[in-house]
């Protein structure tokens, strides 16, 4: 390639698109995210990532733009690395310089140095291919125009426009179609709709069809909903409604994951004829799922069954799937696989859910916020289950024990023997192509939570019961700077400031079953304080202790 014309090419572009003056750009926790306005130079520049980071992993990126749970008017953008999982932290600190270069020469310069430092090859390979999706978001339009012009900066890039699709499908797609899979958002469908179909088949004798009574979906007026219609004329065996479907309402007000778990009261379009029923919610690009169910009598407070919550009802589903096959390993000494299953959480998980994983003797790990930690340990076992308790999560499988599941399946099939060995294997391998690989994904964990609790035959409230949450509170403290928090231990201790965590633990240790921690927020620039104890009273009183301490500490001017 001739490298005066891409210096030109890329010079020229970026003079379309200058940065807004005086803002600072952080590819955060989940890409960059801001008032829609004022993210136009962003979304190219991005696109101009993602193009290189093709060309340098030789396979198809993703681009998705979307705010997630945020207000409509904001916008954002993030990138999905070539096995659909959230891009690499490495290549940050570029997203970041590259978003705040001040104009195009200083933008050229930083992109040559850093094709150097990576060595990345324009010669030779495939050229650079990304997928683009977006939310429902109005300012999505423009946004996506900007990206396709970052991505056309850079010479034999392509880029191919998904449509409006929901973060998870992107991140699909990008991994269907590495894995040379196919990869379309029917064949998406199709997976989800025969999986479950699977799943339901597989429902002992005499459970089948229990459990039948209405689901309501709260889709956030965003995404889901539309996707949830289109999979309804389809799908078999379940019974649900779609509210909130993006028809009228607006995105993400007083509807969705987000709203529902923080207020604990239903969403708008609820009301007392839903209470008692089995209620889901999703946020606005559908990859958080939390479930709840209206209280009579009480305002529209709600029972919420949180991401904790799903997490325990599928880590139960597949431990029960994997001791089927541990009977049948005992007995065949010779088909020996020891799954290793362990579940991950955040300290934010209800110290309730960890103490019932750890009493059914599961492995339960930490990792601080935010997906990509919790997603990378999740790699580390054959089967890894993550989930926030704001509704994000997964459950990954190893190629090795799929490898071993096909084997098994094959083995079983055709000596017609270990029936219940069988079916505990086409359980497996059909949750391995139901639940998405790639990154937490609402709709694909809605059609999971659904097809266990028919499968054991669990009304929502049976499910809620599994323990009981102890009573939190979180707030949030306005610091001066917050990035003067440095915490450690999965986020459960403060290392510095110097002696703000022994004060945490004078006033956590006044309260029955207390627990506390403080960390700076990776997407607000606030403080989190986050606590819990044996009564809600208690957790209030903790909370706000520990917020002034923070606010002594670390200053609110
Ligand atoms: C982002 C994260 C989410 C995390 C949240 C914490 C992804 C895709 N999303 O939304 O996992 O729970 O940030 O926000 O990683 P905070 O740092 O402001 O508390
Ligand atoms: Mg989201």
């Amino acid at each position: 390639m001739n490298q005066q014309h891409q210096s030109l090419l890329l010079l020229d572009s970026a003079a379309r698109f200058p940065p807004p003056q005086g803002v600072k750009f952080s590819y955060g926790t989940s890409g960059f995210r801001a008032d829609a306005s004022i993210l136009e130079s962003t979304v190219f520049r991005v696109g101009i990532l993602a193009a290189l980071r093709s060309i340098k992993t030789q396979a198809v990126i993703g681009l998705m733009i979307t705010a997630s749970h945020n207000h409509v008017s904001d916008n954002g953008v993030k990138i999905a690395d070539p096995g659909g999982e959230i891009m690499s932290q490495e290549w940050e600190p570029f997203a970041d310089s590259l978003a705040n270069a001040s104009d195009p020469k200083h933008l050229l310069q930083l992109i040559v140095e850093f094709v150097k430092k990576e060595n990345i090859q324009f010669e030779g390979g495939r050229g650079a291919e990304v997928f683009l999706g977006r939310d429902t978001r109005p300012s999505g339009e423009s946004l996506l125009e900007a990206a396709k012009q970052g991505i056309s900066s850079i010479v034999g890039a392509v880029a191919v426009d998904m449509g409006i699709v929901t973060t998870p499908q992107l991140h699909w797609m990008v991994r269907a179609t590495n894995k040379g899979a196919k990869a379309s958002e029917q064949d998406y469908f199709d997976q989800l709709i025969s999986s479950f179909r699977c799943l339901v088949d597989l429902i002992p004798q005499g459970d089948q069809g229990k459990n039948q009574e209405k689901l309501i979906v709260d889709a956030a007026n965003g995404v889901g909903g539309t996707k949830l219609e289109v999979i309804k004329k389809s799908i078999h065996g379940l019974n649900f409604e779609v509210r909130n479907s993006g028809k009228e309402g607006v995105l993400n007000d007083g509807v969705g994951a987000d709203f529902v778990q923080k207020e604990k009261v239903t969403p708008h379009g609820f009301g007392p004829a839903d209470v008692g029923i089995r209620c889901a919610s999703l946020d606005g690009d559908a990859d958080r799922l939390v479930y709840f169910t209206a209280l009579p009598n009480c305002n529209g407070k709600i029972e919420l069954v949180d991401g904790d919550k799903i997490l325990s009802l599928f880590a139960l589903f597949i431990k029960e799937q994997l001791s089927i096959l541990d009977e049948a390993n005992n007995e065949k000494v010779n088909n020996l696989y020891q799954a290793h299953l362990g579940v991950v959480q955040t300290a934010y998980a209800n110290g309730a859910s960890t103490d019932y994983l750890k009493q059914t003797g599961l492995q339960v790990v930490r990792t601080p916020t935010g997906v990509k930690y919790l997603h990378e340990k999740a790699a580390d076992f054959d089967i890894g289950i993550y989930f926030e308790a704001n509704g994000h999560g997964t459950i990954l499988f190893s190629s090795n024990l799929l490898t071993w599941l096909d084997g098994r399946v094959n083995e079983l099939g055709s000596t017609g023997k270990g029936s219940e060995q069988l079916k505990a294997s086409l359980r497996l391998l059909a949750v391995s192509k139901l639940i998405n690989q790639a990154v937490g994904d609402a709709l694909s964990g809605l059609f999971l939570v659904e097809a266990i609790l028919q499968h054991m035959g669990w009304s929502i409230h049976k499910w809620n019961k599994l323990y009981n949450d102890l009573p939190s509170r979180q707030l949030k403290v306005k610091v001066v700077d917050r990035t003067a928090v440095v915490t450690a231990n999965a986020e459960t201790e403060v290392v510095s400031p110097p002696g703000i965590q022994e004060a945490i633990n004078v006033l956590t240790a006044k309260y029955p079953r207390g627990r506390c921690f403080i960390r700076p927020s990776g997407t607000e620039d606030v403080v989190r304080v986050y606590a819990e104890a044996s009564t809600q009273e208690a957790a209030d009183d903790l909370a706000s202790s520990v917020a002034k301490l923070t606010d002594q500490f670390l200053g609110s001017h």
